[in-house]
């Protein structure tokens, strides 16, 4: 992610459709997209309208599984690094999110 342009983190709970706004955002086929949370494991990156660096991350708070506190480790270190974070939030049950955000990132 060695991008001069500024990052845009895709940033939220697991299965909330943060990699479909990526692939809309992005006009984009990229992102997998899939009715389960935890599918995005990585990040994954594109530039859109040459202007900003779109990146679509796990989802905090996934499922219990081998790969949960490393995909939380990753979020944690491009929150830092990112320019702009839109938190993406399921408008069915809204921000009542399992975390605290001041937990993620100490500037909020
Ligand atoms: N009804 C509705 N469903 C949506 C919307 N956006 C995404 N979905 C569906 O929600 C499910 C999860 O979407 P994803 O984009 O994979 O969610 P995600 O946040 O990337 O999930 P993780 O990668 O697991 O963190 C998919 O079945 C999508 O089709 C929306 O705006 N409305
Ligand atoms: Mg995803």
């Amino acid at each position: 992610m060695h991008n001069a342009l500024p990052k845009v983190l895709l940033f939220g709970c697991a299965n909330v459709g943060k990699s479909t706004l990526f692939n809309r955002l992005s006009q984009s086929r990229m992102a997998i997209v899939h009715d389960q949370p935890g599918v995005t494991r990585d990040f994954l990156s594109m530039t859109v309208d040459k202007k900003f660096q779109l990146v679509d991350s796990g989802g905090i708070g996934s499922p219990d599984n081998l790969f949960a506190n490393l995909v939380e480790d990753r979020i944690r270190g491009i929150l830092e690094k990112a320019e702009v974070v839109v938190w993406v939030l399921d408008g069915k049950c809204g921000p009542t999110a399992t975390f605290s955000l001041h937990s993620y990132v100490s500037i909020f």
